[in-house]
């Protein structure tokens, strides 16, 4: 007889309103709600396979044998899936990412959605994807998102405690076909992460609750344009709520600053085009890499119109994704 084994695939998603802190870093529950476009670009691919010999969980990043801090995150994440399942065998994880990890392009959130939707199938939890969400989200909030296909909005949850954990994860919301391009302006890893520097926003940024209050505004408004699919309000809450969100970081003390000279300079890019009539916007996560918003069917040209003004930098088209998919074992 094979052990339990299941392998599970996650795209990494980017927001247009962004998740920034936390107001329980044990359930990681999010100050505000969220929403995000599912890519369909750097897949990860995890497989779980249970293991009663084994004295410890093991974990292979891409090909390599990772211990420390990566593999504690994922042995506390497993601790999560054995106390639900009721079974306390340890696992061989291996996972590939195509995304450069670190880099802001959200690999742990492609990773703990791969991981959580493997998982729960290897141990025999609820695979549908509200249970999934819920669980990735303990991984990596912006897990919860990558969960889901195309646009995903993950609730705040309602209360605190166990009444939050059960309402705070992602679903589909309707929406216009949207695409973007990422400009990668640097794939080095990133000198804070993002778990650390949303809370350091949270504890000393003058900024962050007008950051709060705002985004939960977005939040409504992002739904009411996408509804609408009033492209335009779409792209102008994009852009706006990306810049407070780095407004709200760089008033951190002492001072953070992700964006680099280049980033600044896309943005730039993405205003003179749409005066050029493209609409494009652009927004960027916890990191230098900017990644515009185009209509899908203006995807080719927004990427041309870049790579002749940034004929250095990678410029990456993705589309919309699938969400958190078994591939065996299910
Ligand atoms: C987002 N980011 O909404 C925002 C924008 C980065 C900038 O979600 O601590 O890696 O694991 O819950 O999910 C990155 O945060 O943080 C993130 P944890 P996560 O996409």
């Amino acid at each position: 007889m094979t052990s339990p084994h299941a392998t599970a695939v996650a795209h990494p998603n980017l927001a247009l309103i962004k998740y920034w802190g936390k107001r329980d870093h044990d359930l990681v529950l999010p100050c505000t709600g969220s929403l995000s476009l599912t890519l369909d670009v750097f897949p990860t691919r995890t497989s779980v396979r249970l293991d009663p010999e084994l004295t410890n969980d093991r974990l292979i990043l891409n090909e390599e044998e990772v211990t420390g801090n990566a593999l504690e995150r994922v042995r506390s994440f497993l601790d999560i899936v054995r106390e639900r399942s009721g079974q306390a065998a340890y696992a061989h994880v291996e996972s590939r990412n195509s995304v450069p990890t670190g880099a802001g392009l959200a690999s742990s959130a492609s990773g703990f959605a791969a991981l959580a939707t493997a998982a729960s199938s290897a141990y025999g939890l609820p695979t549908d994807s509200t249970a999934l969400s819920r669980l990735a989200r303990r991984g990596s909030g912006s897990a919860c998102r990558s969960v889901i296909a195309d646009l995903a909005v993950w609730h705040a949850g309602d209360g605190e405690g166990h009444a939050a954990d059960a309402t705070s994860y992602a679903e589909q919301v309707p929406g216009p076909r949207l695409a973007m391009v990422i400009a990668v302006v640097s794939a080095a890893q990133k000198s804070i992460s993002s778990r650390v520097a949303m809370k350091l926003t949270a504890e000393s940024s003058p900024f962050f609750d007008g950051w709060v209050s705002g985004t939960t505004a977005d939040l409504d408004d992002m739904q009411t344009a996408l509804t609408a699919g009033d492209y335009t309000r779409v792209g102008e809450l994009t852009e706006s709520n990306a810049l407070r969100m780095h407004a709200a970081i760089n008033g951190t003390r002492p001072a953070i600053r992700y964006l680099a000279p280049t980033s600044v300079a896309l943005f730039d890019a993405a205003a003179e085009l749409r005066e050029d009539g493209l609409e494009v916007y652009a927004t960027a996560d916890a990191g230098p890499n900017v990644a515009i918003l185009c209509r899908e069917d203006d995807l080719e040209r927004t990427r041309a119109a870049f790579a002749v003004r940034f004929p250095d930098l990678d410029l990456i088209a993705a589309r919309s994704g699938p969400g958190a998919y078994l591939t065996e074992g299910e």
